[in-house]
This record gives C-alpha cells, structure tokens and sequence, in this order.
C-alpha cells in the first residue's frame, strides 16, 4: 500500500490571462478551481493508474471539502483530518495563454492546533504498515515546527514505512537525517542543503552522490523544463524531457514524483522508473489545469525522452 501525506494542501485558482501587464488592469479570460499539491497529485497519478493508495493530510473549511471532492472524483481514496474552523489555503496561479510562464501566489495556510496534529498521527498509525511506500510532499503549516516534521518522519520510520519525501528547506535538511529512499529536490532546493552553489553539472553530482552515500538511496535532482539528473550508488543518469510548448507548468514535479512512485511500487528499473515519471510530467506541462496529465500522451512521450549515464 501506499499513503501520501500533504500536511499543508492548497485549492488551486488557475487564472487565465492573455499576458499579466503590470500597473494595468488585467481581464481574466478563465479562472479554474483544481486540486493543490503536493503529495494529493502523486495520489491523482496513482489512482489513474489503478494503484491502491491513501491520500491523507491536514484539510479545514470548505476549500479543504472541495480538494477531497475533486480528488475523490478522480477516484483517490481520502482520509484527510480536518480542522474545525479553519479554511484550507488557496494558490492563485496565473497562466498566460500568450506565452510560456506561469505566476504562482500562495497563501501560508491555517495554523495547526497540537490535537489535529495528534489526530494526523494517530491516523498514520492505522492506516501505515510496514513496507508500505510513504510520500510526504510539501512544507510544514503554520503551527508544526521542525520538531514535530521530525516526530511524524521517526513515527513512520517506527512503522516500517519507506519514506519519499519532497520538500524544501529546513524540512528537507531534517529529512535527509532519516535517510528517506528517495528525495527530490529541485536546483535552489539542493543549493540551500549543501549550502552553496555548485560550479558545474560535475560538482553538482559529487553533491548527489555524497546524499547517496548518506544512505538515501535514489536522489532526483529536478531540472525543471530541462529535466532531471538521477543518482544512486550504482548509477547517475542525465535525463532529458521531449520538446513541448509548455501551459501550465505547475504540478510537474509533484506529478513526476507520482509517475516515479507508480513505477517503483511495481519494481521497474531505475531507467524506466524516470523515463515514465519524465514523460507524464511532460504530459502535465502540457495541460491547462495544475493537476492535469494524460497516460495517453505519457506513452507517446516515453518514447522521445534522452537518457545517457553521466
Ligand atoms: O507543486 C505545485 C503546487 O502543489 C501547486 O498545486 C500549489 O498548490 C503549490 O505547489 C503549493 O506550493 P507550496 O510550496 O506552498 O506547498
């Protein structure tokens, strides 16, 4: 089984623009409710691949019913805490439809109360097994600090469960203490762990590889539209994505995350594990909405994407 735990999701507002002009007053041609990440779009990309799995996390008012319904409606399994009072955060996107590029606002979310953080653990606690792939995609909320994202990393350990985690910051420096099987952090996230910019692709897998041999086992280094670089112990690999005019950009990387999961779970090798999750994140980009993908498009995409070992 797999669970996915977002503890600070967000209802997205994708905002339609021709092109955003500053000091002018900018017509909305469209504005689309859809599901925030983090963790809920690795969900989204196991359910439609007919992959068991539980997305949990921190929800409040009805924002926070709204992601769950449209999440349930793509045929994810939630079981979400909600916090009484409180509304879940909204991330305003503004996608120009006259050239690549997109502006994302998002708000800081809900401070959370120590009993619904309780209430979050508890529920690890039921629905977590051992062997189980856990992802845990985002930052922390207002309210959880380091000490608690600490708790809730040795609560899974405990379990047995085999960590995933995609976040930034102070959260990934913790996590990278726990030794999660795979992390993937994008450039400005890896410069803020190592605490420096590396000069060259060169320097940047020494970097990766040093996290490999901290015991975390695959390491994605996320490039953005221009790809990725993969790192284990055995291997690094240099992958590129095919061409697309790019939409809307936003959820790639959770989306990528979720095609690598689905592929891991079903024990696939290293290079098709990331030829997949480059492909639908390809797909993703091409779409309008932040939680958007096609396995149709993924397929024909699989087969342009550039890997080589570095
Ligand atoms: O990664 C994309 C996304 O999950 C968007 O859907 C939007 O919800 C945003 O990121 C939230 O970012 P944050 O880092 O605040 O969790």
């Amino acid at each position: 089984m797999i669970t996915t735990i977002t503890l600070n999701p967000s209802l997205d507002l994708n905002i339609y623009v021709d092109k955003l002009k500053k000091n002018q007053n900018n017509r909305t041609k469209n504005m689309k409710y859809d599901i925030g990440g983090k963790a809920t779009h690795v969900s989204l990309v196991l359910s439609a691949l007919g992959i068991e799995n539980i997305a949990t996390g921190i929800m409040g008012g009805n924002n926070g019913k709204k992601v769950v319904e449209m999440m349930e409606d793509r045929g994810v399994d939630c079981d979400f805490v909600f916090q009484e009072g409180d509304e879940t955060r909204v991330t305003y996107i503004v996608v120009q439809e006259e050239e690549e590029g997109t502006y994302m606002l998002t708000e800081p979310g809900f401070s959370i109360r120590p009993n619904t953080f309780k209430e979050l653990k508890q529920k690890i606690k039921r629905i977590v097994h051992k062997d189980d792939i856990v992802v845990i995609s985002g930052g922390i909320p207002p309210g959880i600090n380091i000490g608690n994202y600490s708790d809730l990393l040795n609560l899974i350990e405990e379990i047995g469960g085999r960590l995933i985690i995609d976040t930034s910051g102070k959260c990934l420096a913790e996590a990278v203490k726990h030794k999660p099987y795979l992390i993937k952090p994008n450039e400005v996230e890896l410069r803020e762990l190592i605490g420096y910019r590396p000069i060259d692709e060169k320097e940047c897998i020494e970097e990766l590889k040093k996290l490999n041999d901290k015991g975390i086992e695959i390491v994605a280094l996320s490039l953005g539209g221009k790809g990725s670089i993969v790192s284990t112990k055995e291997r690094t690999i240099r992958i590129i994505p095919p061409d697309i005019v790019q939409i809307n950009d936003t959820g790639c990387g959770d989306v990528f995350l979720g095609g690598a999961v689905s592929m891991l779970y079903q024990e696939k090798d290293l290079e098709e594990v990331f030829r997949f999750a480059t492909a639908i994140a390809t797909s993703k980009a091409t779409k309008k909405g932040t939680s958007d993908f096609s396995l149709e498009d993924a397929k024909k995409f699989m087969k342009e994407v550039i890997m080589y070992d570095v």
